[in-house]
């Protein structure tokens, strides 16, 4: 079984709202290993990179003004299918329509206030871990459930 990284961002309002532990808990006890961590206040410039896909949608502004309105907490996190598994921790987008149990369900209310960032394919991935982080940042290492998670 193959590993992936995604990248996670952990979105102002979580950050402000007091649930970093809460929402790093969840991927710690599911057994992910976080291969990468820190807080960054974002830069204009790198909030519209992160964002690009969505430029000249409506919502494209108003996200680049809520992800530099406060620091976030950014991660990149490993484990087999982990980009999927994430995503469905995450719940949708809109946390109206995100299931009770998940990340966006649990905490969130609104759309444009959705708590929580993770990637959404294997490209992307890549693309947003290394717009985000150096290779210096990243640590490669072996966590002791790591043979338990497994059969
Ligand atoms: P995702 O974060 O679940 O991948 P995307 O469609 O890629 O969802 O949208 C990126 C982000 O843009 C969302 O997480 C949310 O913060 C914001 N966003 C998307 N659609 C809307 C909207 O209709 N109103 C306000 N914000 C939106
Ligand atoms: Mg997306």
């Amino acid at each position: 079984m193959d590993k992936e990284r995604t990248f996670v961002m952990i979105k102002p309002d979580a950050v402000q709202r007091g649930l970093i532990g809460e929402i790093v808990t969840r991927f710690e006890k599911k057994g992910i290993k976080i291969v990468g961590m820190k807080m960054i206040k974002v830069s204009r410039e790198l909030a519209e990179k992160h964002y690009g896909v969505h430029k000249g949608k409506p919502f494209f502004e108003p996200t680049v003004n809520y992800i530099v309105s406060s620091p976030v907490v950014a991660m990149v996190l490993e484990g087999v299918n982990v980009i999927e598994t994430v995503r469905k921790m995450m719940g949708k987008t809109d946390p109206q329509e995100a299931g009770p149990g998940t990340i966006r369900g649990d905490y969130g209310q609104f759309i444009g206030r959705n708590i929580i960032h993770g990637s959404d394919s294997k490209e992307t991935a890549e693309f947003e871990i290394k717009l985000w982080f150096n290779k210096e940042e990243l640590c490669d290492y072996t966590r002791i459930d790591e043979e338990w998670l497994t059969e």
